[in-house]
């Protein structure tokens, strides 16, 4: 096991990769050259004030530099790709900076001052030259012969999903950063912070600002756990402390690690029921090698979910019927993970021919983002849920499965809201590599 500190040595390797990738793309839909944009910084309404920067992914793939708008990457087969650099004349700003680090040299730079100055930098362009970015103030100035051309991104996306060498390291360190926040995160939670306050201990943590995570980092305590992305952040300290949910994660070089824990501040029937997801979980998580059907082991994990919510004597009915009702998704309604990447619901879960229809998932189960054959070099989440969730509980009351759950049990369980155990696997040859628990292994034996 390896933990890289700085910029992957493998990161010219990666780029022949995408090279290789992409060229028979651009043949096969007749483009001579690729032109990809970084980004643009957009302001808010009537203001002088902008958004954070979300760089463009496809960007990402070619160029580990973020927080760097209105940058051009060329790529015309054959030659070296070009990247025009933008680095603006301005004092009120910090002008982006090219980092001293070895990816430089894959790279024939010309670094530009304004983003008008970008045009002439790039190489001529042809009618045959494909564009894939925002669109930005000038563009149809720049001549594209297309703009986000539906297929050619299909294309693209596809050829994200099996990550290389490099990116499998950039979302080891992204792990990694993202279990130092939780460890800070936890001690604030028993410590008796607030959810605001627990917030902060994980940036502190893994020493990012809030707009450079990869997705809103969602920190619940006692009831707000049973909403799935909840996002207010209490400044207040509960009266009663049943729980914490915490989904979190960090980047590296773009690329995400999305990790869940959740936590009982006492033991009892809430840890049991912890205990019980743990074990579930990791036994999922067991499963994992190419050739699995992810919808399968989806089904697989509401019939595991089925015969513990039976143990815990939170439904009484047989497993099979609690499932095929959907009586487990009234207390399961996500999917069972999604791929990881650049993207922290990356690309391409849905698409296994870039030309053909799209897997949809199993009937009943609609908000399951992956649907394909896991392969080599796929990375996923892994994060069965057990939520008490107010309005689906509500329509169960009255519904179909009223007389198969046991209220009273929910009823106890309600104050501790939910469930979510969240580790971020790669698919290796023969099994699986489990970054998010190397992570936290690590960093418990002190290494
Ligand atoms: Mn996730």
């Amino acid at each position: 096991m390896n933990t890289p500190v700085g910029p992957s040595p493998s990161f010219s390797t990666h780029l022949e990769t995408v090279v290789q990738r992409v060229t028979p793309i651009l043949e096969a839909y007749g483009h001579d050259s690729l032109v990809i944009h970084s980004g643009t910084q957009r302001l808010a309404f009537l203001d002088d004030q902008s958004f954070p920067l979300r760089s463009n992914p496809h960007f990402l793939w070619w160029v580990p530099l973020r927080d760097a708008p209105d940058c051009l990457l060329q790529f015309t087969p054959g030659r070296k790709p070009v990247l025009v650099f933008h680095s603006a004349d301005d004092f009120w700003h910090k002008p982006a900076q090219l980092p001293d680090a070895a990816w430089t040299q894959c790279f024939d730079i010309r670094t530009v001052n304004s983003a008008g100055a970008a045009r002439t930098a790039l190489d001529p362009i042809s009618g045959l030259t494909a564009f894939v970015g925002e669109p930005f103030e000038g563009l149809d100035d720049f001549g594209f012969s297309s703009v986000n051309p539906q297929q050619l991104l299909r294309r693209l996306h596809e050829q994200r999903v099996r990550k290389t060498p490099y990116e499998i390291d950039c979302l080891r360190a992204a792990s990694l950063l993202g279990a130092r926040g939780h460890l800070a995160a936890e001690a604030a939670f028993h410590h008796g912070d607030s959810e605001f306050a627990i917030h902060q201990a994980f940036l502190d943590g893994c020493m990012l600002r809030e707009q450079e995570l990869p997705y809103q980092a969602i920190v619940a305590l006692n009831d707000n756990c049973a909403t799935l992305h909840y996002q207010q952040l209490e400044r207040r300290v509960p009266a009663e402390r049943h729980s914490m949910l915490i989904d979190a994660g960090a980047q590296r070089h773009g690329y995400a690690s999305d990790i869940t824990r959740t936590y009982a501040a006492a033991g009892g029937d809430f840890q049991s029921l912890i205990d019980g997801m743990e074990a579930l979980q990791q036994s999922l998580c067991a499963a994992v090698r190419p050739g699995i059907d992810w919808r399968e082991l989806h089904l697989t994990t509401h019939q595991l979910l089925a015969e513990l919510l039976i143990e815990q004597q939170l439904i009484h009915t047989d497993p099979e019927q609690a499932v095929h009702s959907g009586l487990t998704s009234v207390f399961l309604p996500h999917g069972l993970g999604h791929l990881l990447g650049l993207q922290v619901h990356d690309v391409g879960g849905r698409l296994p021919d870039p030309d053909g229809p799209q897997l949809d998932p199993p009937a009943g189960h609609p908000y399951l983002r992956l649907t394909r054959i896991l392969e080599p070099g796929f990375v996923v989440t892994m994060e069965p849920g057990l939520y008490f969730i107010d309005m689906l509980l509500e329509k169960a009351m009255t519904g179909q499965h009223g007389n198969a759950i046991n209220w009273r049990r929910v009823q106890a369980l309600r104050p501790c809201g939910g469930i979510r155990i969240e580790d971020n696997l790669v698919v290796t040859a023969n099994g699986c590599e489990n970054l998010t628990r190397d992570a936290f292994q690590i960093l418990k034996s002190g290494r």
